[in-house]
This record gives C-alpha cells, structure tokens and sequence, in this order.
C-alpha cells in the first residue's frame, strides 16, 4: 500500500501533469466565456437525484450498477448525466442553459484500457429551447475553434513542453450516419473512423436512450450526433434533438424494457405537457483535454485518476 501511495505522489509531481493542468484551465475558462458570450445561462450542477439518465441503450456505455446513496429514508442516485434535468431547467424560462456536471458512471473494469473510459468525470451539459441538430452542431464547431485558438495562443509553451501539434480544423467537419460508418468499418467504427481521419467529424443517427428524438419522418432513424476526435481519440460529445411528449417518451421506456415508476416525476412532468422541444449535448472536459494534450490515456489529465478497474489511491 505505502509503495502505491509512494508511486501516486509520484505521478502527481510529473512535469507533464502541471502542464496539462494550465491547458485545462484555459480550456475550462474559454467554454464558460465561449458560453456566456452566446447568451447561455451557467446553472451549478445537482449529483444527486431521484432519477438519473438510464444510460441505455447506448453502445458507448457499459455501467455495470447505478450509483446509489441513502440518506434518511430516500434513496437518492448519483447523477450519470444531467440530460432530464436539463429539459426540466428549461421550465425556469431560460433558453440556453450550460452545466459543469460532474458524473459518476460505474463502467464495466474492462474497459480500464481503451484509453478515453472514465468511472468519474465531467461534462459541459448544454441544451437550447426550441433549438435543432444544426443549432448544437454549429455552435459545437464555433466553440472548439474557439478553444483551440485560445490555447495555441495562451499555452505555447506548454504545449511544447507535452510535444503536442495543434491546429484549428476547417469548417464545416464533416457528417457521417452511423449506418455509413458501420458498413465501411464494421462494430468497431469509432475507432477505426477516429484513426483515419486528421479532423474532428460528426456521426449522425444512433439508436439510444429514450429522450434522444426519433425522426418523425424516417422512424427508426434518430436525430442525434457524436462528435469524433481524430487520430484515434474517439468519441468527445454526444447529443441529440429531444423528445418531449409524454406518449413518446412513455413508449420508448417500454420499448428500452427500463421501470417507469424510476422516472415518475419526470414522467409527472411531461404528462402534463410541461417539457418543451429541445436539442443540446454534453462535451466531455477530460476527452477535450486528453485530445488537445495528445495524452496516451485518458487518465494521465487527472490528478486524481478515476480509470475503470484500476485501484483508487488517493
Ligand atoms: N449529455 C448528453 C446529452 O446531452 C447525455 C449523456 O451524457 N448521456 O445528450
């Protein structure tokens, strides 16, 4: 155990690490101005909840158990991502709202050597009323030129320290379907379209969790996204268009075979007509960081790493 602690003071004390951390302070401030300039309202975060986001079904997640705590005679579930209560924020009367929202996903221990698989990280968590896939793709694009321009120009020598080239890809990336890449590339697409490509891309049309929309006139088609880092990186935001009437909703619970007495507040809500149509997504910060480091793992940005599978020290 003492010669574990040894090592992890170790790894805090590496050169690499300051670095990394000064870039992620220059990415963190540059997402909150890029935000706000937009007009988006910042909300705190919430992690713990009568309900979370079910995380299913979604190829991208693999959490083996819901992270629960007692307090008193609740029972309260750690916050896996803040997606239900963005749509209900949206009740205040703001329009655009963002989140630093820090998420606990108890991902299966296999997935310790992917390189991008985090149990504990954070999220900027972003939705607009009324607002399209092409809204948050745009806005997506702006704001990670944005933040690569203020690192290149804050974090030089930093980023020379790390050894890592940067460049602000060229607008508009380019669009995929999940269809498109799975048949070029077969399950392992992410991957292998990450590696293949020098920009960050975007992938259309997953099927996944119930709030994501399904189009209404291509059903079995879904109007969501992902956006893909290159060179291996793999995947840095996702999102979608929502749904937001009770009946749909209702139905895609069943259809995901998930317990509705889980989300029945919600649930209250969107039956009484109260959610509105949305789109938003969620931009992983450790991912951001790791690509625009050029780290080897995702767990090499943080200081107190929370990898899958491996031991806590500190
Ligand atoms: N943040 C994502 C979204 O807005 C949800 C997630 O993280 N699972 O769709």
């Amino acid at each position: 155990m003492l010669a574990q602690l040894e090592d992890a003071v170790k790894y805090l004390k590496r050169k690499e690490l300051l670095s990394i951390l000064k870039i992620q302070t220059t990415v963190l401030k540059a997402l909150e101005d890029f935000m706000v300039s937009r007009g988006f309202i910042q909300l705190m975060p919430i992690i713990t909840s009568r309900f979370t986001d079910p995380l299913g079904p979604d190829p991208g997640s693999s959490v083996v158990a819901l992270p629960k705590i007692k307090y008193y005679d609740e029972e309260l579930v750690l916050t896996q991502s803040m997606i239900l209560h963005k749509q209900l924020s949206l009740l205040t009367g703001a329009d655009k709202i963002f989140i630093m929202s820090p998420n606990v996903r108890l991902e299966d221990k296999a997935r310790r050597t992917t390189g991008r698989h985090l149990f504990e990280f954070t999220q900027m968590d972003f939705e607009i009323a009324y607002g399209t896939m092409k809204d948050v793709m745009s806005l997506t694009e702006d704001m990670l030129c944005e933040v690569i321009s203020r690192v290149l120009k804050e974090r030089g020598e930093e980023l020379e320290l790390l050894g890592r080239k940067l460049e602000i890809p060229p607008r508009p990336f380019k669009v995929y379907t999940t269809h498109e890449l799975e048949e070029e590339y077969g399950k392992n697409w992410e991957i292998l379209a990450s590696l293949e490509n020098k920009y960050p891309f975007w992938v259309l049309c997953f099927k996944r969790e119930f709030y994501d929309r399904e189009d209404p006139e291509n059903p079995g088609h879904y109007r969501n996204y992902d956006l893909i880092y290159p060179e291996g990186f793999g995947e840095g935001l996702s999102g979608g268009e929502r749904e937001w009437e009770y009946d749909k909703i209702i139905a895609r619970i069943e259809r995901d075979g998930l317990d509705p007495s889980r989300y029945r507040e919600y649930l209250y809500i969107a039956k009484r007509g109260l959610l509105i149509p949305s789109a938003g997504a969620g931009i992983g910060v450790e991912r951001l960081v790791r690509f625009l480091v050029g780290a080897k793992h995702i767990g090499d940005v943080q200081p107190f790493r929370r990898v899958p599978g491996e031991p806590v020290f500190l």
